[in-house]
């Protein structure tokens, strides 16, 4: 019988559409059954979705099938992480309104996911650029406000002067904007923080519970809070030459072991010494504006090369009494510790870096083990491993941890004018989260400036706070700042005229939250408390490993602050995380070097060789590395071309097969192919036995071939089970493949079986219906269409995951190592409940057994039971 060609573009459709009409995917809150939340990061809808997005949605959507078959209450959203300046950007040059180019892009995505055959629940679908979505934001920053969760200082910032407007220090990469590449200024202004730094320590501990988060985030959240305890340590300016009446200067550090190693003190170009100093000596002044223009981030810091002024002030050591300089350094931030340090250049490679080039003394005080102390010297690689402490007094001979002890207990009680000479001090790296953006196209921050009444939140009532649709861009900066009348308002407390706060929130204030939003996404107040306590956490979150700090870590603040001001009560939003790996193609270029895209260039075998031609020209192309695809180098290849060519179903199963998913996965034609080719073969084979089995039902009594017939389909249930449990699609999908080659050739060779063995017939329909069910995570289309080429009439999506027969997991056989005078001889493989004597038996029959006795007849033959067999001659 022939069957027709699988159209997956014809039966893909249809069976989206079936699943709308069904409302499969709508997700009931009042179901009573046990939930599970599986959430992929949603997309920023940047015109067309890539095909990382392919792989991260695909991995999700076999998640919630899967989870669904098994019985749960799934909720599996989709949203729009739709603020930013891209669309501002697209603004700028294209003359569209951002709002007009963030809605298209949306629709278009929209359409795209849809035809992947993603099983979400639309109806709570929300952009964050929605009103409704970031009325509910303002309403969040308000009652974070009231809770004392946000604050308003001056601060030093990063300023992109041709975007007009502040960058975090990630956006910072070497002196200049991620965007614009301008050279990066730094201005002081006054900007609106989210006070993370307050759950410093509770975002630190909490890591520890995290178990099904990848011990990588967790490492690169705990090095990002950055916590050291450390010392505060007051030296006491020599002589009387501080500026302004201070007779001391404090440092922070986290190794006062080190403190007879010194041989300078530095200070931050912001420190109120420098500035005080600075003032009355131009040289210095402008040796603090070099430091400014150089910028603040930390990994620039840490590149430029380490410069320093000597303010000729000079301080005293707590131990020695003697004296070493003070100078103002370049690399030390005002914003850690206390803005000052001490320098020790043996033990810290920029302090070794910083003394070489002023010519200060560098004094190892940290013996390694075994070395000679008479002989030990630092050259140009500081050395900053464990050892004994040694030149250094009372401290010599203790350990590294001791000798931080003691110096703390000796200086602890000691006093300069009063103030202690030092104080144990935990420090942490994480800052607190500036949220003011100078844009546009953002969440509006609810605030009022009126003169009188100073800064006056925007009354709950008269939220949201919406933005103007008319505004130019036909000037950098922020349209708000300019519009005629939208930042003139009465002020809400006495009613004189006041301005609005034109600065918008940054973008991550967006996805802090929306995860909970989903639970309830028309709910009048941010959340349904219940509704989020009842959901949340989420179970299985997906998504790239680019947001394993930022954007996890403001979220993790986000759901504690959220606890705070009763929106809900819990503290860690995500319960299992998974970092998906990248989709990479081969590059190609073309004679001149420039690249070409994967759809214009043609790959064959030549001469055993793959070479690569124009399509147009058939001029030579080279091949060139694979690499992760990026629109630079031309290697993508666009999720619509793929989905015409091949179809959602094979699409989504390339991208979970061959690599483990943490890993890149390389997209090639022939890989996608061959994935065609396999699920045609699918289809082959379940419509074409589709007939001969019938409706044959599992026979009590089966033969042995149904019986291996139905072991296989059961070791593949379980291994499938197993492996989805654990997001090892790729296993998953190795497993599905032995059992398409065992109903094959099963198919294929046995065909007689069919009409003589009516347990063989069932047994086969069974292996297919669980065949059908356990690919319909990955291939849903297909598998309705084999659903229903079975004769059933639910769908699949609809149908519980089969149920497993563990006995049919039980090998019966099992091979024993046989042993003829103590040395390996053969195998011998019998059923597992043999008795001593069948086993005996079985052994003398094997020509290698006879071989190694020469004729003669055992001794004894011992049968270690399930363990091995051995014959004494
Ligand atoms: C003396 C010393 C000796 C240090 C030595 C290190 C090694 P973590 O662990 O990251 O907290 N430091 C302190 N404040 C600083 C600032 N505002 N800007 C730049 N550097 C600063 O780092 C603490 C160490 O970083 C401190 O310990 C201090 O240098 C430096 F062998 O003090 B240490
Ligand atoms: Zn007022």
């Amino acid at each position: 019988m022939a069957t027709e060609r699988y159209n997956a573009r014809e039966a893909e459709a249809r069976w989206q559409k079936a699943w709308t009409d069904n409302e499969v995917f709508k997700t009931r809150n009042e179901d009573p059954r046990a939930k599970y939340y599986v959430l992929e990061m949603f997309p920023y809808p940047s015109g067309r979705i890539h095909i990382g997005h392919v792989r991260n949605y695909s991995m999700g959507d076999v998640v919630a099938r899967f989870k669904r078959a098994k019985g749960f209450n799934v909720l599996h959203p989709m949203g729009w992480d739709a603020f930013g300046m891209p669309a501002e950007n697209a603004a700028m040059k294209n003359k569209v309104h951002p709002k007009a180019w963030t809605y298209e892009n949306i629709a278009t995505m929209r359409g795209q996911l849809q035809s992947m055959g993603l099983s979400l629940d639309w109806a709570r679908e929300f952009a964050t650029c929605d009103v409704a979505y970031y009325k509910r934001q303002q309403r969040l920053f308000l009652d974070f406000l009231a809770a004392g969760l946000v604050d308003r200082k001056k601060s030093k910032v990063n300023w992109d002067p041709v975007d007009m407007t502040v960058l975090a220090n990630e956006q910072v990469i070497d002196g200049r904007g991620w965007r614009s590449g301008a050279l990066v200024e730094q201005r002081e202004l006054t900007q609106w923080f989210l006070k993370i730094t307050d759950y410093a320590e509770d975002l630190l501990t909490a890591l520890d519970g995290l178990d099904k988060w990848p011990e990588k985030v967790r490492l690169m959240q705990k090095n990002w809070i950055g916590k050291s305890e450390g010392l505060r340590v007051r030296f006491e300016v020599a002589g009387n030459a501080a500026p302004a009446g201070e007779r001391s200067i404090e440092v922070f550090t986290t190794r006062p072991d080190t403190l007879f190693g010194m041989s300078f003190l530095a200070l931050s170009p912001d420190h109120p010494v420098s500035k005080a100093l600075a003032a009355e000596n131009a040289d210095l002044a402008a040796f603090v504006e070099e430091c400014h223009r150089m910028g603040t981030s930390v990994a620039v810091l840490e590149t430029a090369e380490k410069k320093g002024y000597d303010t000729g002030l000079r301080v005293k050591h707590p131990f020695t009494e003697e004296t070493y300089p003070v100078y103002v350094a370049n690399f030390v931030l005002m914003d850690y510790g206390t803005g000052a340090i001490f320098g020790c250049p043996a033990h810290d490679q920029r302090d070794l870096d910083f003394a070489r080039r002023y010519d200060l003394s560098v004094t190892p005080v940290v013996l390694p083990d075994g070395a000679d102390p008479a002989a030990f010297t630092v050259g140009d690689v500081a050395y900053t491993d464990d050892g004994t402490i040694f030149n250094s007094d009372f401290l010599d001979g203790r350990s590294v941890p001791d000798a931080k002890q003691a110096v703390a207990a000796a200086l602890e009680s000691r006093t300069i004018d009063g103030k202690p000479v030092a104080t144990r001090q935990v420090n942490y790296r994480l800052r607190d989260w500036g949220i003011s953006r100078q844009r546009y196209w953002g969440c509006p921050i609810p605030i009022i400036h009126c003169d009188d009444c100073g800064v006056v939140p925007v009354p709950v009532k008269d939220l949201p706070v919406a933005l103007p649709d008319d505004v130019e861009f036909d000037r950098p900066g922020n349209p708000l700042d300019r519009h005629p009348t939208w930042r003139h308002v009465a002020c809400p407390s006495c009613g004189k005229p006041a301005r609005r706060e034109t600065d918008t929130m940054d973008t991550f204030v967006d996805s802090s939250w929306y995860f909970a939003r989903f639970t309830a996404p028309d709910a009048e107040d941010p959340t349904i408390p219940a509704m989020a306590d009842a959901w949340l956490p989420v179970d299985q979150y997906i998504g790239g490993i680019e947001h394993a700090i930022l954007h996890l870590l403001y979220s993790r603040f986000f759901t504690r602050a959220m606890k705070a001001t009763g929106h809900l009560s819990l503290d860690e939003p995500f319960r299992g995380l998974f970092t998906q790996g990248m989709v990479t193609h081969e590059t190609y270029q073309d004679a001149s070097g420039a690249w070409v895209s994967p759809a214009d260039v043609k790959v064959e075998m030549v001469d055993g060789i793959r070479r690569a031609t124009l399509v147009t020209t058939g001029e030579p192309v080279t091949i060139g590395p694979v690499e992760k695809m990026s629109k630079s180098k031309l290697n993508v290849v666009d999720p619509n071309d793929i989905i015409e060519t091949y179809g959602a179903d094979a699409a989504r199963w390339f991208v979970l097969s061959d690599s483990p998913p943490e890993r890149d996965v390389e997209w090639t034609d022939a890989g996608a192919q061959g994935t065609a080719r396999f699920l045609q073969r699918v289809w082959r084979l379940v419509s074409e036995s589709a007939e001969i089995v019938g409706t044959a039902t599992t026979s009590p009594d089966p033969s042995p071939a149904a019986l291996a017939i139905r072991k296989a389909a059961h070791k593949a249930l379980a291994a499938v089970d197993e492996n989805l449990e654990g997001l090892r699609f790729n296993v998953a999908l190795a497993k599905i493949y032995e059992l398409v080659n065992v109903l094959g050739s099963a198919f294929a060779n046995d065909r007689a079986r069919f009409d003589a063995d009516a347990s063989f017939q069932a047994a086969f329909r069974e292996g297919l219906e669980i065949l059908v069910q356990i690919v319909a995570p990955m291939t849903p289309h297909l598998a309705e269409e084999c659903w229903s080429a079975l004769g059933n009439t639910g769908l699949v999506a609809m149908t519980p995951w089969p149920t497993l027969e563990p006995a049919l997991l039980v090998e019966d056989e099992i091979t024993l190592p046989v042993q003829v005078n103590g040395k390996k001889r053969a195998d011998v493989t019998v059923p597992r409940d043999a008795d001593a004597a069948s086993v005996e038996a079985a052994v003398m029959q094997i020509d290698a057994v006879l071989k190694a006795l020469e004729g003669k007849a055992p001794k004894k033959i011992i049968v270690v039971p399930q363990r091995i067999v051995n014959v004494v001659a």
